[in-house]
């Protein structure tokens, strides 16, 4: 059976599964929102991560099935969380590179909103900052998603080729700084000044900035010095199962 294979029968009976890491304003600790990431539950290897099979999904095609899957568990859970009175936050979903060439993408997630009666503002989608290379279509396709309403990031930020004065036309929510950025930010001075300044010019441009893979306190404590708004990352808590997820609205409520 050849991995792709595999995977269209994970896709059927249903061993694929969402994880959720919350993540958190840095001012005030509060929750603000949930990451979906991707877990393939398998039959008899267990859990495999990501990184061994959605390069595969991009390749063959099958990512833009996968991800139809991914949008629609997600707005349908963050739908279910919101009807069973826990606060409501926006959930976060990663978009792989084809299915933003998808030339009927707009319709796609307008379909799974109208299906899962989720509105718009509380489903984010994170496109990396090297799939807005092509800057003429990322703007053209960025443009329609956020007439939908719904919420736009940059994730990875700082990985990639940034073009900065592009940035200022995107119709974007937010950035996230590449954990790779976050992970010697108290050892290496240069990690330090990219992250204040990534900081700095999104607020210049009044973007909210939230960085990913923070692990301590004192790696928490820079970017409140810097006036990073959010952060998620193992400090606080891992991608968690839906069931803990859940509880973690909970007490937030
Ligand atoms: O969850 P983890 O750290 O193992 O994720 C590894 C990589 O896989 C990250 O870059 C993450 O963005 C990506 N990833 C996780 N879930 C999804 C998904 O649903 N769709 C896409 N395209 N990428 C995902
Ligand atoms: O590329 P993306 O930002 O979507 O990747 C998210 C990935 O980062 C997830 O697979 C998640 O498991 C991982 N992650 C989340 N928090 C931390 C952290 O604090 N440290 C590290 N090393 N990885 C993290
Ligand atoms: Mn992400
Ligand atoms: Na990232």
């Amino acid at each position: 059976l050849t991995m792709q294979h595999e995977m269209k029968l994970a896709l059927a009976r249903g061993d694929f599964r969402l994880f959720y890491q919350p993540q958190y304003e840095i001012e005030t600790g509060r929750l603000i929102g949930m990451e979906a990431l991707l877990r393939w539950q398998h039959p008899e290897r267990g859990m495999i991560p990501p990184g061994e099979f959605i390069p595969i999904a991009e390749e063959s095609g099958l990512i833009v099935q996968l991800g139809d899957w991914v949008l629609a568990e997600a707005c349908r859970q963050n739908k279910t969380w919101q009807s069973l009175g826990l606060p409501a936050v926006p959930v976060s979903v990663n978009l792989s590179m084809r299915q933003f060439l998808q030339r009927n993408l707009k319709e796609r997630v307008e379909r799974i909103l109208a299906e899962t009666g989720l509105e718009p503002q509380y489903l984010e989608l994170e496109i990396t900052e090297s799939m807005t290379m092509d800057v003429k279509y990322a703007t053209a396709c960025l443009l329609e998603l956020a007439e939908l309403g719904v919420r736009i990031s940059i994730d990875d930020f700082g990985t990639g080729y940034s073009s900065f004065h592009h940035l200022k036309n995107f119709p974007i929510h937010r950035l996230k700084i590449d954990r790779s950025f976050v992970r010697d930010i108290r050892q290496d001075p240069n990690d330090a000044a990219i992250v204040a300044a990534i900081i700095a010019m999104a607020h210049n441009l009044n973007l909210p900035v939230i960085a990913e893979g923070v692990e301590s306190e004192d790696q928490l404590h820079f970017l409140k010095t810097h006036r990073c708004d959010g952060f998620q990352g193992y400090y606080r808590s891992p991608p968690v199962p839906v069931q803990d997820a859940e509880s973690l609205l909970r007490e937030a409520g």
